[in-house]
């Protein structure tokens, strides 16, 4: 036995006591503790709505919304298959509601964000209010609020679904509860809530029904792109976000929800970012137009609904030949709050 052999014998042998006992040692696992930049276990990768859709409406001929209770195609990172992520922390899906189904009413602790894709007659209902959700409006669900989901036109609907589980289920503190009913009860007229605290002007006594999220839940697209238009005409784009706004919780400025941020990115025609990195995983969806991406070192050209993801602190950059407009949400406000998050501007 050389002097090495025995010393690793020797050390293995205590590690195999002290597994026994449940303990280890740190030095063997402190690299992998401790690396010196994040190294985010998701992939880049882009999801076409081109491939989706017919998957999708496949869906819909083999099983209802009810028989569902949510009918989804969970889009799943290649690098964490099995696991309903799109990024570490994030998970994505597409859903699909036909004509005269209804998604029935369900609560949990998880918080959902909703980008509204395609058809026209999409209804949601949280905590006992509907909104109808027209393409491109950004809509949420907050944490333990009622929802159901009907489609009430003659087109089959669909979104973008993106909700906090993974996170939810790392700090395991996940509820679910069922609804006594098909759909909740409405207690509260379209439009109530964007009235009190979606006009710039809130209740004397303002106070979110929804704990930490903005009590407003349809931000439609039209009004984000108007904004984002403008916004255009009057400065020039920033060199790493061009124009980008984003969704704010009107009570106290910050991000509309708790634990996902969301924005809209504005690629004015010919515009090209410089590429940046920051620590959230980022989950993006074309609103409109053409954008072309490096995420991470991929290229890939995002058409209309396309849907793409760019793992924490891999690089990002972003490019359009025409007005485009790129819907973002991620774990941004988690690593805000934490006091963890950090970006890296990099040059053109
Ligand atoms: C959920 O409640 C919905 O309400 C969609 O539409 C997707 C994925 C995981 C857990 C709950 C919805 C979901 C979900």
């Amino acid at each position: 036995m050389t002097m090495q052999t025995s010393t690793e014998a020797v050390r293995q042998e205590f590690y195999d006591r002290l597994a026994e006992k449940d303990m280890a040692p740190l030095w063997a696992v402190l690299k992998g503790l401790l690396p010196n930049e994040p190294r985010s276990k998701a992939r880049p990768h882009r999801w076409r709505y081109d491939d989706v859709r017919p998957l999708m409406m496949e869906a819909g001929a083999l099983l209802t919304a009810e028989e569902a209770e949510r009918r989804v195609l969970v889009l799943e990172n290649p690098a964490l298959k099995g696991m309903s992520r799109a990024t570490a922390t994030i998970y994505a899906g597409i859903q699909l509601i036909l004509p005269g189904e209804t998604a029935p009413a369900h609560r949990h602790s998880p918080s959902a964000l909703r980008f509204m894709l395609e058809g026209e007659g999409a209804i949601t209902a949280v905590g006992g209010e509907r909104t109808v959700m027209r393409r491109g409006d950004f809509v949420i669900t907050p944490s333990w609020a009622w929802h159901d989901h009907g489609a009430e036109g003659n087109d089959p609907c669909a979104w973008l679904d993106g909700l906090d589980v993974p996170l939810v289920q790392f700090l395991e503190a996940g509820f679910n509860e069922h609804y006594n009913d098909k759909n909740q009860a409405i207690i509260r007229p379209d439009g109530d809530s964007m009235a009190r605290f979606g006009m710039n002007m809130l209740p004397m006594r303002a106070q979110s029904p929804y704990g930490l999220t903005t009590p407003i839940f349809n931000y439609p697209y039209e009004r984000s792109r108007a904004a984002l238009v403008a916004a255009a005409a009057g400065a020039a784009p920033d060199k790493h976000e061009a124009v980008s706004l984003r969704y704010v919780n009107p009570l106290d400025g910050g991000w509309a929800m708790p634990t996902m941020s969301a924005w809209m990115m504005h690629l004015p025609a010919g515009f090209e970012t410089a590429p940046i990195r920051s620590t959230d995983g980022i989950v993006m969806c074309v609103a409109e137009g053409r954008v072309s991406t490096e995420l991470g070192g991929e290229r890939y050209d995002l058409e209309e609904r396309d849907v793409a993801v760019a793992p924490g602190w891999a690089w990002r950059r972003f490019r359009a030949e025409r007005d485009s407009f790129l819907f973002c949400f991620s774990d941004r406000v988690v690593h805000e709050k934490l006091g963890l998050w950090r970006e890296e501007r990099g040059a053109a």
